[in-house]
């Protein structure tokens, strides 16, 4: 191929790219959404295509349906995922091609939610400005578009969908078609709140128990050791990621704080069935409140399970009751959950505590008190004045007196299901 016959191939494709137009997306070729919607240039599907066309004044609709249904979702929850549909309206004339774009904003404009599967044709494209805009990618002959849309993670208010389009008479050219003057708005509201269970628990943890006041020491709190960083469970074998404490000053704590707790909820025994968790303060008194909140309905009764970073966990022996959308329990009355073997927890006069010098939980087999829960101690041993996993009296110090604790519990495992 000499250059003259390069230049017209380029001449050629240049047209070509030119007469298509919008054939593959709006988005796709000049990364903008061109329906009026909020963030956009201001100009719309007409102002290229022209309106009224041969096929009248042209109009989108947007419908929101319950994922998988034909049902109208009137509200949407958090984290949730609807099936919605855009159809392009015209009143007169028989187009031969379609095309649409379709966006999501919350009340300050920015993107809402994600869109995900959208039906062949249809393509989502991601902006520079993060905003993600559906649209046509080839030529469709039919007038209704689908894609999905998850909810985001927390609610943010009212979503605005915005959705407009063209009917094409597949000429080639703009010449001929219309498009919409204005963008279809639809208002997605958000529903009900998130359930929230108010938790109040009571446990004693034997490191830091002084049976002669019968509270736990609030060393860590008067010695001013709490980790800025808050709860410390965002680690394995927990992985919790919540806030709960993130960026606190040491004087922020309760100054009966002893130590974070993680409580989760259970639908059954098996940790697979855990509907929700929080990290809340263990306060000297054996009292932990805590608000969890998860997404789907409340379920009217719960195993409670109750870890701390050095202790055994401990779980309620049965289900224990929701009332008035709380739940109580008193793990110091009684022994806890120790069906199919195992201990539940250690008997010290009136009370029972949760076995204490737990160190290494990673194991995934089970809960147990062994030769690797020493081997971090030995490391750290003579350090102090820290908030350490190896300080398992809790009274700032790595020395014997830990050690004392793990020599007394040393075999000893439990049952809680992982
Ligand atoms: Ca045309
Ligand atoms: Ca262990
Ligand atoms: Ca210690």
């Amino acid at each position: 191929m000499n250059r003259f016959s390069l230049l017209f191939t380029f001449i050629c494709l240049a047209l070509l790219i030119l007469l298509a137009g919008y054939g593959s997306g709006p988005a796709n070729s000049a990364m903008n959404h061109y329906i009026g919607a909020p963030g956009g240039p201001g100009t719309t599907c007409a102002t290229c295509h022209g309106s009224p066309g041969n096929f009248g004044m042209i109009t989108a609709d947007i419908k929101v349906f319950d994922v998988g249904t034909t049902t109208p979702a009137t509200d949407y929850i958090a984290g949730t995922t609807y099936d919605i549909a855009v159809e392009i309206l015209h009143p007169i004339g028989t187009p031969s091609r379609f095309g649409f774009q379709l966006v999501g904003f919350d009340s300050g404009g920015n993107q809402a939610g994600t869109f995900m599967n959208p039906m062949p044709g249809v393509s989502i494209v991601t902006l520079a400005n993060g905003t993600t805009v559906v649209e046509h990618s080839s030529y469709i002959t039919t007038p209704i578009f689908t894609v999905q849309w998850v909810a985001p993670a927390t609610s943010t208010g009212v979503v605005s969908f915005y959705a407009g389009g063209i009917a094409s008479n597949g000429n080639g050219t703009n010449a001929g078609d219309g498009g919409s003057t204005a963008p279809t708005v639809y208002n997605f509201n958000p529903g009900a709140a998130i359930p929230q269970l108010a938790v109040s628990l009571k446990a004693f943890i034997e490191g830091p128990f002084d049976q002669a006041t019968g509270l736990m020491n609030a060393t860590l709190r008067s010695q001013s050791l709490f980790p800025s960083s808050g709860q410390p469970f965002n680690v394995a074998p927990w992985n919790y990621s919540g806030m709960e404490g993130n960026g606190w000053t040491p004087s922020d704590y309760p100054v009966d704080a002893v130590d974070w707790v993680l409580v989760s909820l259970r639908t059954g025994e098996d940790a697979s069935t855990t509907a929700g968790r929080a990290a809340g303060l263990l306060l000297a008194d054996g009292s932990v409140s805590v608000n969890i909140q998860f997404p789907g309905s409340l379920a009217s009764e719960y195993y409670v399970v109750l870890e701390h970073r050095n202790h055994l966990p401990v779980m309620s022996t049965s289900l224990v009751q929701v009332v008035n959308n709380g739940l109580t329990y008193d793990y110091t009355l009684s022994d806890s959950y120790s069906a199919g073997g195992g201990f539940g927890q250690k008997n010290l006069g009136s009370v029972w505590l949760l076995y204490g010098a737990n160190e290494d939980q990673i194991n995934v087999g089970g809960h147990e008190i062994t030769g690797s829960d020493i081997i971090e101690w030995l490391v750290q041993n003579g350090n102090f004045g820290i908030y350490s996993n190896s300080d398992f009296n809790m009274d700032g110090d790595i020395n014997a007196d830990d050690r004392i604790l793990f020599t007394l519990n040393n075999g000893i495992f439990s049952s809680v299901p992982k």
